[in-house]
């Protein structure tokens, strides 16, 4: 008797760049019907060879599928390619990076056009696609049907986390990890800085870094409780009256090691500014409401 084998839905995939061209190529590995196109042609015919249909226009790739992925290099090119192709019945999901605004914007346009609409932000780099222990992963955001029905195929290239049904939430959670990610990369390289012009291996403080790095990050849990329970007090370890009483010297080590200290001083500048307003007996979490305009004690 012949196994029963269950057919995979086709995919259309509009933009082959690195990341569009990796994610293609997991789909083709995993045997998924992908029809490809790439404003530079050469990239779509790269994938003939590995059984994808090349179309000769977005509308055409469009016509092809009903899921069709988008992965461009930003919402203008997104824009561009998709005027004036009909896209009524088809479910986008579009994984370019946008800001919230432009992800809702797309949101609305689809309906308007006939189409579903599910936005993603991936948490990965191309190297990552297609390997599950690399933890790559993409947020994803807007109709929670779409979601549970594409969940399958989405989740091939990379892991999938829902994030709600406000299109823009998956820009808004790529872009927070992301600004997160920055901050933590200013202060290594403040540290790395510091050392800089001393007989100090870069690769031994590195190590260091990363350890201690490791070890402060779950510092986020108590940062959400105490804005949860809207009390920054809330097992606080280390005062802020503590911790700007040490910006001094972190501003003179700065200044003798030679080094700018203009990575570091918006954020004491801040920390001061919390002080100021009376919040010496909270965490850094007082911080937060200073950066979103509110500027009062909660
Ligand atoms: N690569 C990465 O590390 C990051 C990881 C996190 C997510 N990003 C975002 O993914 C989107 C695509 O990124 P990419 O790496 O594929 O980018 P490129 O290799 O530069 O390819 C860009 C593709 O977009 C096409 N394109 C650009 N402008 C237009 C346009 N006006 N009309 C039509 N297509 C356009 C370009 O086509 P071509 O140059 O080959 O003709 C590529 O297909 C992006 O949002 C990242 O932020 C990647």
């Amino acid at each position: 008797m012949e196994p029963h084998t269950v057919e995979k839905p086709s995919v259309t995939m509009l933009g082959l760049g690195a990341m569009g061209t990796a994610l293609a190529r997991t789909w083709l590995a995993a045997g998924y019907p992908l029809t490809v196109w790439n404003r530079t042609p050469a990239r779509a015919a790269a994938l003939a060879p590995n059984g994808a249909r090349v179309a000769n226009s977005a509308a055409e790739a469009v016509a092809a599928s009903a899921l069709v992925v988008v992965c461009l290099l930003d919402d203008t090119s997104v824009e561009e390619v998709l005027a004036g192709v009909d896209v009524v019945g088809r479910d986008l999901v579009n994984l370019t990076t946008s800001t919230p605004a432009q992800a809702r914007a797309r949101a609305t346009w689809a309906r308007s056009h006939g189409a579903r609409y599910l936005d993603g932000g991936i948490m990965a780099v191309p190297p990552m696609i297609g390997v599950p222990g690399a933890g790559g992963y993409v947020f994803y955001s807007g109709s929670p049907e779409l979601f549970e029905r594409h969940q399958e195929t989405l989740g091939v290239p990379l892991g999938t986390t829902y994030v709600g049904e406000d299109a823009g939430f998956a820009a808004l959670h790529d872009v927070a990890l992301l600004s997160a990610m920055y901050g933590m990369f200013a202060g290594a390289a403040h540290a790395f800085a510091l050392i800089r012009r001393e007989d100090i291996d870069p690769s031994a403080l590195a190590a260091l870094l990363a350890d201690w790095l490791v070890a402060m990050i779950p510092a986020v849990h108590q940062t959400a409780d105490q804005l949860r329970a809207g009390d920054y007090t809330r097992g606080v370890v280390s005062p802020l009256a503590m911790q700007v009483a040490g910006t001094p010297t972190f501003l003179r080590t700065a200044e003798q090691q030679g080094v700018s200290p203009e990575l570091l001083s918006p954020y004491f500048d801040l920390m001061r500014r919390r002080l100021a307003q009376g919040g010496g007996e909270e965490d850094l979490t007082g911080v937060i409401d200073l950066l979103v305009g509110d500027g009062g004690m909660s």
